[in-house]
């Protein structure tokens, strides 16, 4: 009976060793391998392990993505303006807004609205008050950068000043760089704060195409100061220590992306026999832009080709850059779109939004709510002006690709 009994027990015993040597060897699902720790050095463990690992990961992460907020619809912002040409937003909600003619308007966080400042401007053809910008430490500092046309010793002449803003008014006016040649058109007129802190000032060629090749000039350029004027070490010319770069016609945009790259928009010679050509460039310190000696896709030793240009048939006339969503925004006058510059596999391609809906859109910019806001200059001696013009809107960037994701 013992004999039976211990004979059937070692027979159970084999059928167990047997079956678990058949798992093991085909590698069978449930895996008895790695509930006996024997994992061997082929694809299939590697596989397990790294399986293994990645579930591991993945709980180590939220359990779920933040929610995606809704696309917000368009929102008219301000109206009855003449000429806006730049933006500010404030830290408090409210935003600042130039005027060409000389003013500087404040919108409250209440929404009132009021001139607090006027400049006495040269008011003809492009040239007026321009462009503005914060300081990047302006919670601390209150300073407010503008950019204007004005006559200086019978000439006329860009500058840009840095004022201290009190809430109402502007204060403390100090010269940051004066003397840049100016002219009724092509006076360029944007400043913007790089990733870097320094001042980037973009000029116009003052209807004189020979000074954009001209180093010595302050026309056809962009200019990098620190926020109080001085020179930054890293400049690139020493024959003219404000210039970052060259060869440019009449720059109103600037924009750097998420990368870090700086692009900057120029207005081709619209306006000639020869005709548009509007660029895009992607702007590297030092580089020659072209003008006037190469436009559109000619290439010329030492100088550089756009990123993207309009071609002899169509006219942008872009007045502003802005970075928002992954593509590049700007403005068209003559073009009377909002343009967006997307990244599509690498290449840049050219999107035109609200063609003919507002008329001529100057400036682009990205608020501190991720919305673009676009203004209208239908006012501007050159548009056809409707009832509340000019305008300031704001939209959310993503609301194109939900449109066309619509419309397939
Ligand atoms: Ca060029």
């Amino acid at each position: 009976m013992l004999y039976k009994a211990l004979t059937a027990i070692l027979v159970i015993l084999s059928c167990i060793l047997l079956y678990t040597t058949y798992r093991v060897v085909t590698g069978e699902p449930g895996d008895v391998r790695s509930s006996f720790g024997l994992y061997s050095d082929d694809g299939q463990s590697r596989e397990l392990l790294e399986r293994f690992t990645r579930e591991r990961e993945e709980r180590l992460q939220p359990e779920e993505p933040p929610r995606q907020e809704p696309v917000r619809p368009m929102q008219e912002v301000a109206r009855s303006l003449e000429v806006p040409w730049d933006i500010a937003f404030l830290p408090n909600s409210g935003f600042l807004v130039t005027e060409r003619p000389g003013r500087v308007v404040l919108f409250d966080e209440q929404g009132n609205r009021a001139v607090i400042h006027a400049e006495n401007v040269i008011q003809r053809g492009e040239a007026g008050l321009l462009g503005m910008v914060l300081h990047p430490n302006f919670t601390r500092n209150r300073y407010v950068y503008l950019y204007k046309t004005v006559t200086s010793g019978g000439r006329t002449v860009n500058e840009v000043n840095r004022y201290t803003f009190t809430g109402s008014s502007l204060t403390n006016k100090t010269l940051i760089v004066g003397n840049i040649p100016g002219a009724v058109y092509h006076d360029g007129g944007r400043l913007e704060f790089g990733p870097d802190r320094k001042l980037y000032i973009a000029t116009g060629d003052a209807s004189n195409d020979q000074l954009a090749q001209d180093i010595t000039s302050l026309a056809g350029k962009i200019l990098r100061v620190n926020d109080d004027g001085t020179i930054p070490e890293d400049n690139p010319f020493s024959e003219n220590p404000f210039v970052y770069a060259y060869g440019l016609r009449n720059v109103q945009g600037m924009a750097w992306d998420t990368r870090g790259r700086m692009f900057a928009t120029d207005h081709g010679p619209s306006a000639s026999t020869f005709c548009c050509r509007d660029e895009l460039n992607f702007i590297q310190k030092g580089k020659n832009y072209g003008w006037p000696e190469i436009t559109a896709d000619e290439t010329r030793e030492g100088m550089e080709t756009p990123y993207l240009h309009s071609g002899t048939f169509t006219t942008w006339a872009p007045a502003s850059l802005a970075f928002a969503s992954g593509s590049l925004w700007f403005g068209g006058l003559r073009g009377a779109a909002l343009y967006e510059v997307r990244f599509e596999e690498g290449e840049p391609v050219l999107h035109e939004h609200f063609k003919n809906e507002y008329g001529r859109i100057r400036t682009v910019r990205t608020g501190p709510d991720g919305m673009l806001y676009f203004m209208t200059s239908n006012r501007d001696g050159r548009g056809q002006p409707k009832v509340g013009d000019d305008r300031i809107f704001k939209v959310d960037p993503r609301m194109f690709r939900v449109t066309e994701q619509n419309t397939q």
